[in-house]
């Protein structure tokens, strides 16, 4: 990606009631004055209202001069009325002034090329942008802050003074300087390593505040999956009637439950199918059970049928038996070796009930405070890299074989500057920036 150029993006969405359009480059200032039509645009920091040049719509315009600003470049942001047609032809007149439109992420990819953040922050800007639930969000806006990075930064810095250690000892072999102990050189390797573990460790929360969890909605035809479906997003989403092997395919939905993004999966009844189609239904809906961070499985409290149990026995993620229709008269229920709820998928009862019980099976107990950084799966495999090539070096330390635990010290700091980007090629920066929107 070229970075020395002047692009230009529609920042907002289309149908939005406000559009902003903007210019990053050597020549922002100098597009936006012929675009825009005003006085005082070229006083930094400061809005100030015109009109657009080539519609006479009026437009506030603000300008941030470099390095000052989000991509560390000048940066002229144009705000207009509605983000259709006008969004796109004051775009449009930019592009006639000599901007470049800009690809997907690219005005992110400037900040980070131009020093203004790191890559975790940069993938905090994405996950900003994505985030559904108020969990997702406040991860995302602490990596943003520099948490993540600040973390990688610490055990970089701790590495490379071991290795200037080691290296030192290679060069000055003869000598007698004040050398740290291989001890105690070996004891600073083995904290940054309980640091790596530590960190890895947050991978599984962090991934649910970003991903959320897959809740998949199973058991027999006609026990009322469907119903709790659209009892829990709110909306009829899943077809529901009284007969059996309505559903057929897996219907997918999202929500949020409890301050969680949840992928709601709701399935084909499991049942020896009467027809070619829901036999395939009844096999997506086992490898949904596979799949499922968290299953409820459903029953009807009227017609109390376990045959299909033995389904749960390969699921290797918590189970909920949730006992449906108790609005109808029924009598005493059968136990299960599972966690039990009873509700009403059509009178909307018991649903709390049941979302607690949800919530204590994605956290094994009260949902834990949002963890300070989390890692994604990109930091996980270079985080494993440097642990892997560090945990080699001990004994190496440990026996003053300085050449060749520097060897292995080296390659595992890089590894960690792949997580904030310091020694991030250019394939994985294309990979992480193609997946931004454009106009971020
Ligand atoms: N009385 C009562 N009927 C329900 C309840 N939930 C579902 N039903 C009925 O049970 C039938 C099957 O429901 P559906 O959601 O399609 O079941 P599915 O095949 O498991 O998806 C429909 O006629 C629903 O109206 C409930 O909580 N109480
Ligand atoms: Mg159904």
């Amino acid at each position: 990606m070229d970075i020395n150029d002047t692009i230009c993006a529609v920042c907002t969405g289309v149908g939005g009631a406000l559009g902003v359009i903007r210019l990053s480059g050597p020549d922002a200032l100098g597009v936006g004055l012929k675009v825009w039509r005003g006085r005082g645009l070229d006083e930094p920091r400061r809005m100030v209202l015109g009109r657009i040049a080539a519609t006479g719509e009026p437009a506030l315009a603000v300008y941030m001069k470099g390095p000052a600003s989000y991509t560390g470049d000048d940066v002229v942001e144009l705000q207009i009325h509605g983000g259709g047609a006008a969004a796109r032809r004051t775009l449009q007149a930019c592009v006639e002034s000599g901007a470049r439109p800009a690809g997907p992420g690219e005005f992110t990819f400037r900040a980070f090329a131009n020093g203004r953040m790191d890559l975790t922050q940069a993938e905090a800007v994405a996950d900003v942008v994505a985030a559904e639930s108020d969990r997702g969000l406040e991860l995302a806006a602490r990596q943003l802050s520099g948490a993540l990075g600040a973390r990688i930064g610490a055990m970089r810095g701790e590495l490379t003074d071991v290795l200037g250690e080691l290296e030192s000892k290679l060069d000055f072999s003869e000598e007698q300087l004040d050398w740290a102990a291989p001890d105690e050189l070996r004891r600073r390797v083995e904290a940054v390593i309980a640091s790596i573990k530590e960190l890895s460790g947050t991978y599984e929360a962090g991934r649910r505040c970003r991903e959320g969890v897959a809740l998949v909605l199973a058991g027999r035809p006609n026990v009322g999956k469907s119903s709790l479906m659209n009892a829990l997003v709110g909306r009829d989403r899943s077809i529901v009637t009284p007969e059996a092997g309505t559903t057929r395919d897996v219907v997918e939905e999202r929500a949020v439950l409890r301050n969680l993004p949840v992928r709601l999966i709701d399935t084909a009844g499991i049942r020896t199918a009467g027809s070619l189609a829901e036999a395939m239904g009844v096999d997506r809906a086992r490898a949904a059970l596979r799949g499922a961070d968290v299953v409820f499985w459903v029953l009807d409290a009227g017609s109390p049928d376990m045959s299909d149990c033995a389904e749960l026995s390969g699921v290797g993620c918590p189970v909920a038996a949730v006992w449906n229709k108790c609005d109808l008269p029924h009598g005493e229920l059968p136990e299960l070796p599972y966690e039990t709820v009873e509700i009403s998928a059509e009178k909307h009862t018991g649903l709390n009930v049941l979302l607690d019980c949800f919530e204590h099976a994605v956290w094994h107990g009260a949902p834990p405070a949002v963890p300070e950084a989390a890692v994604n799966e990109r930091h996980l495999a270079l985080l494993e890299t440097a642990s892997g090539l560090l945990n080699e070096s001990l004994d190496e330390i440990s026996d003053e074989r300085c050449e060749l635990a520097a060897s292995l010290v080296r390659p595992a700091i890089d590894a960690l500057g792949g997580v904030t980007g310091e020694t991030a090629g250019i394939d994985v920066l294309d990979n992480i920036f193609s997946r931004f929107c454009i106009g971020k």
